[in-house]
């Protein structure tokens, strides 16, 4: 399998899904639509959203049709987390997915609300789509889990509370791990979850896509510092006052830890569909990536 064609493949698919559940620039209230499709439809790896269809189809999982909308929903809780995270009150950025970021191009007003808009669209997404209700249910339960205090928004506070003088090793686990990580790990596990797989599964899922989205993470980190602009669609050297793994253990061996992470997702991930080798070609995939 060429894993640049299957990425390629599930993000046109992905991106033409969002097109068609995104509300059209021309409904009232037009700058708030504009604003909602101009982060989202930017681009974007999608790479969340290939993961839950990669661990839904590699648990047995076969009516995509169906859960397609749950791909839609998973993309625009990531757009809104990075319309917010780019506002001047969090990491303050000025480009995007290699565009003006949503607060730069409509203004911290209609970027705000834009990103509320994604979020809340998201749960209507889900809510009005084909799925089984305790399938919803479920899913509901590990996205609301991973998304909120306990997940992204706790990682971020602390990432934005980061006092230079207080360079824990446990506080850097507990921001990459929250902040990054239990996005991924929800997208693992909401995968099995859709196939109807076994707990064994779902729990190996979930760890396998923590594990996952901390070694995407310390990768990140990287980037920031050898990444090109032109490249990653955002500034470069940006991380300059957070806590990363580069800063506590240096740029070499944030590249050993990251490789060890994704050996260890790897190692769970494989639980899913032993002989199949797509997870294995992704992870190695996002340990060169550049963007
Ligand atoms: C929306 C739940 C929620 C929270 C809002 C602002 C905020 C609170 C959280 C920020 C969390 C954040 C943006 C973490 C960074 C994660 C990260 C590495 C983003 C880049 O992801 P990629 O590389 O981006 O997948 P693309 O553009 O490819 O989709």
């Amino acid at each position: 399998m060429n894993i640049e064609n299957y990425l390629k493949g599930w993000k046109k698919k992905v991106d033409d899904k969002l097109d068609e559940h995104l509300p059209p620039e021309e409904e009232y209230p037009s700058l708030l639509h504009k604003a909602m499709r101009y982060t989202v439809l930017a681009g974007g790896k999608r790479i969340r959203s290939i993961l839950m269809l990669t661990a839904y189809s590699l648990s047995g999982g076969r009516n995509f049709d169906r859960i397609m909308p749950v791909s839609s929903a998973i993309e625009l809780i990531h757009a809104y987390s990075l319309i917010h995270d780019d506002l001047p009150a969090m990491d303050d950025d000025n480009y995007r997915r290699g565009i003006l970021s949503s607060h730069k191009k409509f203004g911290e007003d209609i970027a705000i609300l834009a990103g509320d808009a994604l979020f809340s669209h998201a749960f209507y997404i889900i809510a009005h789509s084909n799925l089984k209700p305790i399938l919803k249910e479920k899913i509901l339960k590990t996205l609301t889990t991973n998304i909120g205090n306990k997940g992204i928004i706790g990682g971020q506070t602390e990432d934005v509370l980061f006092d230079s003088s207080y360079k824990s090793p446990k506080l850097l686990r507990y921001i990459h791990s929250h902040k990054t990580a239990s996005f991924f790990s929800a997208s693992c596990e909401i995968g099995t979850v859709l196939a109807e797989a076994d707990e064994a599964k779902v729990l190996a899922a979930r760890k396998g896509g923590l594990l996952m989205g901390m070694a995407f993470q310390i990768q990140d980190d990287i980037l920031d510092i050898e990444g090109k602009k032109e490249e990653m669609g955002k500034e470069a050297r940006k991380d300059n006052n957070k806590l990363t793994y580069p800063l506590i253990y240096g740029t070499d061996f944030s590249k050993v830890i990251a490789k060890k992470y994704s050996s260890l997702a790897l190692k769970q991930l494989k639980k899913l569909n032993p002989q199949d080798k797509t997870f294995e070609e992704i992870t190695n995939f996002l340990m060169v990536r550049k963007n």
